[in-house]
């Protein structure tokens, strides 16, 4: 019998191109993977996502300015940016101690892993010892460890991996083309220099970028194709819908279509099929049901607590609501120790830190049942 006009091709007939992991994709190919039709789309990435993931585990990280504002940068979307007059609160380097007990608090509400951001161009000498000793600290509680620091030299970040940073981020935001028109005191080939550096250390790489900046559709192509010829590809992929704040250059741009956000939220998947992708920043602005589709798209991973850096989002009740809702549970470090880890040293060492793990959280008001300790 002949197939409807409109069937789709058999899924396994798109499985096979699907589950490849490239770096060559072109940019016709990435805008044809964004144009396709939403539930073709969302299939395709399913398919990717539960090849390589639970579906229903997303990894949980709670963020801490411990460097707020009078940033050099003119990021235009920054409400920490010196630049603009956004009525921020500015803060000098918070104290180590300040920082493990807030990493304690994200640890017993259920964050598996503590991400620390500063509001720097790159850190400076006076500043790094101090920041070294964060990371052993917040390490040693048994969270996985990620930093934000601006731009690093590879001295800098073989000195951050000897201190056990597990995840460093540093985003490029948007594609080389729009680059300018947000970012005129750090070029496009900087960013490209300190991911190198993070990668060269021996770190896992956070790395995404902001939509809703008024880009248009060829330059969140343009992006996801640069951050899929990173190799390997980013470990994190943090996908940021722009926080919109008063007093930013960006403060009045157009909203971003929700369904425009999903879909590069699907197509990310796709591209980087083993890599984690955050749905990070704009999650206070957004529906439940956008969300969801978010994780229907692939997203597996969000920033959990009641602030990002200097911005709100949602209230963890909020989130643990959804995740029952939803039938999510976070994933623990534990699960992937199985998948990542080959060595004995690796394996130790990671189950120490899920075991540590795991006691806090028997003792916490835990984010969610999960299946993966039953
Ligand atoms: N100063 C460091 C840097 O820029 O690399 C680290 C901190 S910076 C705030 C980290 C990232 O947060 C930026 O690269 C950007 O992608 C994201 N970000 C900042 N402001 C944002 C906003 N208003 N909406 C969405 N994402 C934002
Ligand atoms: C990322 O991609 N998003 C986070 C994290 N990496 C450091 C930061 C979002 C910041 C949103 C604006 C604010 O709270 O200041
Ligand atoms: Fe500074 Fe980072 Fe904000 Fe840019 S994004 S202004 S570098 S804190």
């Amino acid at each position: 019998m002949p197939s409807a006009p409109n069937a789709p091709s058999p899924p396994e007939q798109t499985l096979a191109g699907n589950l490849e992991v490239r770096h060559d994709w072109s940019l016709a190919e990435i805008e044809a993977l964004l144009a396709l039709p939403f539930n073709d789309l969302l299939f395709r990435a399913q398919q990717v996502h539960r090849t390589h993931f639970d579906p229903n585990a997303v990894q949980v990280s709670t963020l801490l300015s411990i460097k707020t504002g009078a940033c050099p940068e003119d990021c235009k979307y920054c409400p920490q940016s010196g630049h603009y007059n956004t009525d921020l609160d500015k803060e000098k380097l918070l104290e180590i101690e300040k920082v493990v007990e807030q990493a304690k608090a994200a640890r017993d509400a259920g964050a598996s892993r503590f991400c620390m951001g500063a509001a720097w161009r790159s850190p400076r000498e006076k500043d790094f010892e101090v920041v070294m000793e964060m990371v052993s600290r917040v390490k040693s509680l048994g969270l996985e460890t990620c930093m934000t620091l601006g731009m690093v030299d590879s001295d800098q970040a073989k000195r951050l991996a000897g201190a056990g940073l597990d995840y460093y981020n540093h985003n490029l935001d948007t594609s080389p083309d729009y680059y300018g028109e947000i970012i005129t005191t750090r070029t496009y080939g900087d960013r490209l220099e300190t991911l190198a550096s993070v990668r060269e250390a021996g770190m896992k790489v956070c790395s995404g970028g902001i939509l809703g900046m008024g880009e248009t559709p060829r330059d969140r192509a343009a992006l996801l194709q640069q951050l899929v010829r990173l190799e390997p590809h980013p470990e994190s992929v943090p996908i940021n819908m722009l926080v919109k704040v008063p007093g930013t250059p960006l403060e009045d741009v157009e909203d971003l279509d929700p369904i425009v956000f999903i879909r590069a939220i699907a197509v990310a998947r796709i591209l980087m099929p083993k890599s984690h992708v955050r749905l990070s920043a704009g999650r206070e602005q957004m529906s439940e049901s956008t969300q969801a589709l978010a994780f229907l798209a692939g997203a597996n991973s969000i920033f959990y607590g009641e602030r990002l850096l200097t911005t709100a989002n949602p209230q963890a009740e909020r989130d643990r609501a959804l995740f029952d809702k939803l039938g999510l549970h976070p994933e623990h470090v534990e699960k992937r120790v199985r998948e990542t880890c080959t060595d004995d040293t690796c394996q130790r060492e990671n189950l120490e830190a899920a075991m540590a793990l795991k006691s806090s959280q028997s003792r916490a008001d835990t984010l969610a049942y999960d299946a993966t300790l039953a």
